[in-house]
């Protein structure tokens, strides 16, 4: 099983801007505090560093309340970059924005020209890609997924995100090629049959989303009992201030795009 799910030399990431207090939101908490999110998202960038990873940080995007939250605008597998067409019409343009500083670092970028989908439904494991249809994400985006990463050698597997849940990764997250963090509730689904599940205990649902990252685990701080249960799994929980981002429903996953893109040369000799 490979370990190009969990080990990244790369990851992309955008400073957010004053233009965030508009961001999409499906409850209104009160508006994000800019100064506190740049401070949380400083020691994200941070906390993907000292695994020793490059991490490119992009200024922010005015023009798109939302263009912190860079994984939903593409899918970097080791084979090649996807730009993503995101079900929100606000965010749409993000996408394309993305696509150049993805050609910077990768040979092969293509784009998704049909449907809509966004990385934030897409849950790339060991040895399979995961995709949740959302309100965000439909048949034709995932069908057009499909077809780019096939001749990649990835399998595209169809699963629900749950009704009322933003994104199929809101409520679970990579942790080993075949080991999830996921709430009760996916898991319930039986997406994860096959996997080691490891349950986010009740009342922290909101713990779900986060990265593992190289040697580390990234999470939101706040949420004790995931963090022990994510140690006791034998893991190493770092965790980030993610107040601010949570009154726009985003987490650590939504905050990177995360990657090894692969060498000039070696691209060329995979299918
Ligand atoms: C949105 O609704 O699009 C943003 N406010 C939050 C996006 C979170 N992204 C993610 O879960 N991948």
């Amino acid at each position: 099983m490979s370990d190009a799910a969990i080990r990244f030399t790369h990851a992309i990431t955008r400073r957010p801007g004053a233009s965030i207090v508009a961001g999409l939101r499906a409850v209104d908490t009160g508006t994000p505090d800019l100064d506190l999110m740049l401070s949380h998202h400083a020691d994200y960038v941070a906390a993907l560093r000292a695994t020793g990873a490059n991490v490119v940080e992009l200024d922010p995007l005015d023009d798109y309340p939302d263009a912190v939250f860079v994984e939903d605008t593409a899918l970097c597998l080791p084979q090649g970059a996807v730009v993503m067409r995101p079900g929100a019409p606000s965010r749409l343009g993000e996408a394309a924005l993305m696509q150049p500083h993805l050609a910077a670092l990768y040979d092969r970028v293509v784009r998704i020209e049909h449907g809509h989908i966004e990385g934030g439904d897409i849950l790339v494991t060991g040895h399979e890609v995961l995709v949740g249809r959302s309100a965000r994400t439909d048949a034709a985006g995932i069908a057009a997924l499909t077809a780019l990463i096939a001749p990649w050698g990835h399998t595209v597997r169809e699963v629900i995100t749950p009704p009322g849940v933003l994104h199929f990764k809101t409520d679970c997250a990579l942790l080993a090629p075949d080991t999830v963090l996921s709430t009760a509730r996916l898991a319930a689904s039986g997406c994860f049959d096959g996997y080691r599940v490891v349950l986010v205990p009740q009342a922290e649902e909101a713990a779900a989303n986060v990265i593992r990252f190289n040697d580390v685990v990234v999470m939101p701080a706040g949420f004790p009992q995931t963090r022990a249960a994510i140690a006791a799994a034998g893991f190493h929980p770092v965790e980030i201030g993610n107040s601010e981002c949570a009154r726009l429903d985003g987490g650590m996953s939504c905050l990177s795009l995360r990657f090894s893109p692969a060498a000039a040369g070696d691209v060329l000799q995979r299918p």
